[in-house]
């Protein structure tokens, strides 16, 4: 597929002990959209993730590799790769995880719908979308997720903590990075949330999760409990819908 009036696309892939997986994701990323230049945000992993990250950029041009001193969360590693593809002149930046739960071969797809929209979110919750090997209470977890979203926050995205998506350069140009406190994985529904209420085209296109298969997951009780609280304060805090109709009126 060409991407080619998309501009150049960057592909930010964060990780934390994820050296078992990197090597093969990287190489599936390549062959499946080989425009795209891969950014790889790895926080210090004890596991030497970051060796191998640094080893394939050496091999490949196209790859390359941002290195953070300690965890800092989902979040803030993403806002260091953002920051970072802006600087660099990219116009399509792509979240992917590192454990092959984002299949890079559905990328063409999302980058197809993003030629109608500022912001494609990779989506298990819409029709065709699917999760294959999660256990019930991560199930349970997502969808509770988007639902409690949906209601505090009137934003009416079927999955709102996916972390397969795309953004238009502009709409990380609009957005206050600096101004991102979420450090981890309610960042999905921070920024999400922001650029529909600031009126920019949001899609959702389905997608096949897999869990992974190799390494541990990151997610954690004090991640739950972030999302929790920050998602009630934005609730009591702002007025949705009133947002985002002045945002479109002002476009219009
Ligand atoms: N750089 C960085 N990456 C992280 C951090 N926490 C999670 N990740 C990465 O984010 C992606 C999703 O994390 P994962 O543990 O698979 O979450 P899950 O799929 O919700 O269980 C993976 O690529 C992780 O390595 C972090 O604190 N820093
Ligand atoms: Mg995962």
């Amino acid at each position: 597929m060409s991407v080619a009036d998309l501009g150049r696309v960057l592909v930010v892939v964060p990780t934390y002990n994820e050296a078992e997986n990197l090597e093969p994701l990287l190489r599936r990323l390549r062959a499946s959209v080989p425009e795209a230049d891969a950014l790889v945000v790895d926080d210090g992993s004890p596991d030497g993730t970051g060796d191998i990250a640094d080893r394939m950029a050496a091999a490949d041009g196209n790859v390359h590799v941002l290195h953070r001193s300690e965890k800092a969360g989902l979040g803030a590693a993403y806002v260091a790769g953002f920051r970072w593809a802006l600087a660099e002149g990219y116009d399509v930046v792509v979240e992917m995880d590192a454990d092959g739960s984002h299949a890079p071969e559905e990328l063409p797809r999302l980058l197809t719908a993003m030629r109608d929209a500022d912001l494609v979110i990779g989506s298990r919750w819409v029709p065709g979308g699917q999760v294959r090997n999660w256990p019930v209470h991560r199930l349970l977890l997502s969808r509770g997720a988007s639902i409690y979203t949906r209601v505090l926050l009137r934003y009416p995205i079927k999955d709102a903590t996916a972390g397969y998506r795309a953004y238009r350069r502009g709409v990380l140009e609009a957005l206050k990075l600096d101004e991102v406190a979420s450090t981890g994985y309610c960042f999905q529904i921070d920024l999400g949330w922001k650029t529909w209420r600031a009126g920019y085209r949001v899609v959702e296109v389905p997608i096949t999760f897999t869990e992974r298969e190799v390494g541990t997951s990151k997610m954690s009780r004090s991640i739950v409990t972030e999302a929790l609280w920050r998602v009630a304060v934005w609730g009591l805090t702002s007025r949705s819908r009133g947002a985002r109709a002045r945002a479109l009126a002002a476009r219009n």
